[in-house]
């Protein structure tokens, strides 16, 4: 029989389309509905990487850190039923982030439908709302096809999961390529190929001329601009174009989610820590690859000390992903790295109306800062302040360091005090702020860059949605440094709570509690440090270790991260 004979069922079908893609490492949790994708994956040449995990939304995160770190897309295989719903929150949180990410799911049988088989249930409906494209493939033939366009679609701007779900009989049904063939390149009933999942798309268009002059325009007029990165000038993969601009036009840069990096630590044109002046007294703040978010004061700058609103320019890979809700005095969509130099070429070297006096002023604001903090870092006190932990850290970091941040108040720190080297090497949750993203995200950091140092730091609250995934760091010999900042309590609800009634409640956790000896329990190791003395050690024997490892820190309940919102 020849190869264009030999039937392949719609597991191999699938696993070859996502192969095409560019996908090395499917992540997923058993479940008869998908055998066939394991066998795909198994059998392919050479095998697809299965890494299995403890929770389907360990799978899932994984899968989107996958995507957010290497920005090719990743894949999530999730059994029917639980499987899939066990997944939400993470398929939510690459929908927040615009994570290219494409979960196939397993489904009932078509010809039961309806007659209560196991775990029946119409996914696409629920997915819809947190996806680009949510829906079934119901023969073998639809297959890859199906999976070909769910890649193509997550992949092109804005980016964004895409689900789909394979009925039992087009899973495990075979199909020959002859008999494709011989049926033609018909589209699958019911499938609708989208225009923005075409091919072409990918190039992205340029942003409007016109537009990016009128910012240039805009640039010319202000007296004190600011320039905002966020998440997305990374996925566009736009981060050399970002800062080339911004040193061209001597632009002061605040780096949000992914864009952080993009601009090195200690960079003299990164005024992130002086934030709140920067914001509040621009005169015109140009948002790039953000959403103008609770993060952003959702796109109000200005007013701050008498001074006037900002004018406010927001720029996006697409035009869907524009702001509506507030005023915006110019915007741009397409492209982002040719956003950066038409920008950087419309608006040349000169900037005549440029206040002398801004960029010093915010530098300074930046040293007094880090003054200000600088005893923090060296605290002594007992129980530790989360900051001696940070203290300590970053003279342990090398510049590849990747640093994920699952928790509350801890990981605010972190954001405050960590300022990475390189572009693509932190990963928070985005803005759809969902807790347990730690282990997953600490999977694919440790897979996405075997060399690089992966820490992943834990607030106690945090760790309880995904430390058994340690489990799976085990048993693929994965090396991870995890740091607990162990406060006792859920800081980032505790605190606001007494706050507002005077009293707190479903806020505390057990203090102390070891989380090291679950790690240890499960096959990794690691240590409690209650004397901050102790913390700069157990980091080095963390590192040092080349196994899954936690120091569990503990830290100070009475301290509550300075915050001036707390989203809402
Ligand atoms: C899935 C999920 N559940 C609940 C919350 C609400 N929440 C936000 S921060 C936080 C407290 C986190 O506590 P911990 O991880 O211990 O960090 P800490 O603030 O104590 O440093 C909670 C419960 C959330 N963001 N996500
Ligand atoms: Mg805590």
């Amino acid at each position: 029989m020849s190869a264009d004979q030999q039937p392949a069922h719609g597991g191999a079908r699938a696993v070859g389309a996502a192969r095409r893609h560019g996908v090395q490492t499917m992540f997923t949790l058993s479940g008869g509905h998908v055998f066939p994708l394991y066998d795909g994956a198994v059998k392919a040449d050479p095998p697809m990487r299965i890494v299995d995990v403890r929770h389907e939304q360990t799978a899932v995160f994984a899968a989107e850190a996958t995507a957010r770190l290497t920005r090719s897309p990743g894949l999530a295989v999730l059994t029917a039923g639980p499987g899939v719903t066990n997944g939400v929150s993470a398929i939510t949180t690459a929908h927040f982030n615009g994570t290219p990410l494409v979960v196939l799911a397993g489904r009932a049988p078509d010809s039961r439908w309806g007659s209560g088989s196991l775990q029946e249930l119409d996914h696409p409906p629920l997915l819809a709302p947190v996806t680009k494209r949510a829906w079934t493939a119901h023969s073998p033939a639809d297959v890859s096809p199906a999976v070909d366009e769910a890649f193509a679609l997550a992949s092109a701007r804005h980016r964004g999961p895409v689900f789909l779900d394979i009925s039992l009989e087009a899973v495990f049904g075979a199909v020959t390529d002859q008999a494709l063939r011989l049926e033609g390149e018909r589209p699958p009933p019911g499938r609708v190929r989208s225009p923005q999942g075409a091919a072409a798309d990918q190039a992205g268009e340029r942003p409007d001329p016109e537009a990016v002059e009128g910012i240039a325009r805009l640039l010319a007029e202000a007296e004190r601009p600011v320039l905002v990165l966020g998440s997305d000038v990374w996925l566009d993969g736009a981060e050399h174009a970002a800062r080339a601009a911004a040193e061209s036009l001597g632009l002061p840069v605040i780096a949000n989610g992914q864009g952080r990096g993009i601009l090195p630590g200690g960079h003299p044109l990164l005024v992130t820590r002086a934030r709140a002046i920067a914001l509040g007294q621009a005169d015109l703040v140009i948002v790039a690859g953000a959403p103008l978010d609770f993060r952003l004061g959702y796109g109000r700058f200005g007013g701050r000390d008498g001074a006037p609103a900002a004018r406010v320019v927001h720029v996006a890979d697409a035009k869907d992903q524009l702001a509506t809700h507030c005023e915006l005095a110019g915007s741009a969509a397409g492209n982002l790295a040719a956003f950066f130099a038409d920008l950087a070429d419309a608006a040349g070297a000169g900037s005549p109306r440029r206040a002398a006096d801004w960029l010093p002023r915010l530098r300074q604001a930046c040293q007094q800062a880090a003054e200000a903090d600088a005893g923090l870092l060296r605290s002594d006190a007992q129980p530790a302040h989360p900051l001696r932990i940070y203290g300590e850290l970053t003279a342990q970091l090398e510049p590849d360091a990747v640093v994920i941040g699952d928790g509350g108040d801890f990981v605010s720190y972190a954001g405050k005090y960590l300022e990475p080297q390189q572009p693509g090497c932190w990963l928070d949750p985005g803005p759809y702020g969902c807790l347990g993203t730690g282990l997953g995200y600490a999977i694919a950091a440790r897979l996405a860059r075997p060399q690089a140092q992966v820490v992943l730091l834990l607030g106690d609250g945090a760790a309880g949605f995904s430390l058994m995934d340690v489990d799976t760091l085990v048993r693929h010999g994965l090396a991870v440094v995890m740091v607990c900042g162990n406060n006792g309590i859920w800081g980032l609800e505790k605190h606001p709570m007494r706050f507002l009634y005077g009293y707190d409640v479903a806020a505390d956790l057990q203090p102390g509690c070891r989380y090291d000896q679950v790690v240890t329990a499960l096959g990794g190791a690691g240590e409690l440090v209650t004397d901050p003395a102790g913390i700069g050690g157990a980091l080095r024997r963390a590192f040092d270790s080349g196994v899954p490892y936690l120091v569990n820190v503990v830290t100070d309940p009475q301290d509550a991260y300075p915050r001036s919102t707390t989203g809402v």
